[in-house]
């Protein structure tokens, strides 16, 4: 009978498991149902930084390592669910990086793509492939795969500015590589708002080659115009029930996303608006640029304040709610998915 086997039939399978684990062989249909679950399964959980609690550990970076010894003096943001693998989501890194008046972090240049959005402190600046440009809290500013970049601080404050990189998902591929260059600081080429004036104005050159390839020409995205456009925009319609007025920061010489692996975007929430529920397959870090207001994510509810980061883990429900008018920046994985044909989404 069929059921006096059943000890043997374990037995024989615990038997042919150690031996085929031998010949680096193993069995399908015990893993299965995780390696194919039916909706998406992420280590990645809800999480809050309040920067309030967050800045004092970034000053005291500054007293105990130079940006120069350190190379990039940053506080990564560790996912609670994934401690000690440097990211944010399952595919994204996020970190708070410093730069006090007078430094240099050095010229290097690696695959994985950069974004910045500062947090706090202007004067200090970003340069890319020989163009410099000067950081103001709000700012958006991509540092393209493979591009020479170096940090400087010639102003009078500290700033801050948060770290986003698809650091996850070139390991995932094995295509990591870095270089560093021979000078602290690469030489100036070009001068500031070169590419912006060149790519960022409704205008390009005739048969324009793209500098930084699948990156987006303009290399930095001043938080000014990405206020303006937002309030006007509020002005011209009625905000959307889960995302209000939110716009994508993208690349004009393709009109996707200004970089292939990162998606960003820009929100305005009106006082008082409380979202519609919504979801979608890439988990999302989220910085309060402007406003207080409350993330409920899943099941954790999260109070908000300017500079503040939270994270919302993919096909996780987002609901917000905005004690006061805010303005939320936010990146995700999306251009990454949605080439791979991978991306969902579900409204309400
Ligand atoms: C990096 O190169 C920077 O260039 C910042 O500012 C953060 C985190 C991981 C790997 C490389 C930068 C980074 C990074």
């Amino acid at each position: 009978m069929a059921s006096v086997l059943q000890p043997d039939v374990g037995a024989a399978r615990q038997d042919f498991y150690r031996r085929m684990d031998k010949d680096n062989l193993a069995p399908l249909w015990e893993v299965l149902h995780n390696l194919v679950p039916p909706a998406p399964a992420t280590p990645c959980v809800p999480a809050h930084w309040k920067y309030r609690n967050v800045r004092p550990y970034v000053m005291e970076a500054g007293n105990i390592i130079s940006a120069k010894e350190a190379v990039r003096r940053v506080v990564v943001l560790e996912n609670p669910g994934m401690r000690g693998q440097s990211c944010i989501t399952r595919s994204l890194y996020a970190g708070l990086q410093l730069i006090l008046p007078g430094e240099v972090a050095p010229s290097h240049r690696h695959s994985q793509s950069a974004l910045r959005f500062i947090v706090e402190g202007s004067g200090a600046y970003t340069a890319v492939n020989g163009e410099r440009t000067t950081m103001h809290p709000g700012d958006f500013i991509i540092t393209p795969s493979w591009t020479w970049h170096d940090h400087g601080n010639p102003g009078g404050e500290p700033v801050v500015w948060l770290d986003g990189l698809d650091v996850s998902i070139v390991e995932l591929f094995s295509a990591q590589f870095m270089e560093t260059y021979p000078q602290d600081s690469q030489p100036v080429t070009r001068g500031e708002g070169a590419s912006y004036a060149m790519y960022g104005h409704n205008l390009a050159p005739l048969e324009p080659v793209a500098p930084f390839g699948k990156t987006s020409p303009v290399f930095s995205y001043p938080y000014a115009r990405s206020r303006e456009t937002l309030a006007r925009l509020a002005r011209e319609r009625d905000p959307d029930t889960c995302h209000g007025w939110k716009m994508q920061f993208i690349n004009p010489l393709t009109g996707g996303h200004a970089m292939p692996t990162i998606g960003a975007f820009i929100q305005l929430l009106p006082k008082g608006f409380r979202s519609a529920s919504y979801r979608s397959t890439d988990g999302t870090a989220f910085v309060a640029a402007e406003g207080e207001g409350r993330a409920t994510i899943g099941e954790q509810a999260f109070e908000f304040e300017p500079r503040d980061v939270f994270v919302a883990p993919s096909w996780q429900p987002v609901r917000v709610e905005a004690t006061s008018e805010c303005v939320l920046f936010s990146f995700s994985d999306r251009p990454a998915q949605q080439a791979l044909g991978l991306w969902r989404e579900q409204r309400g």
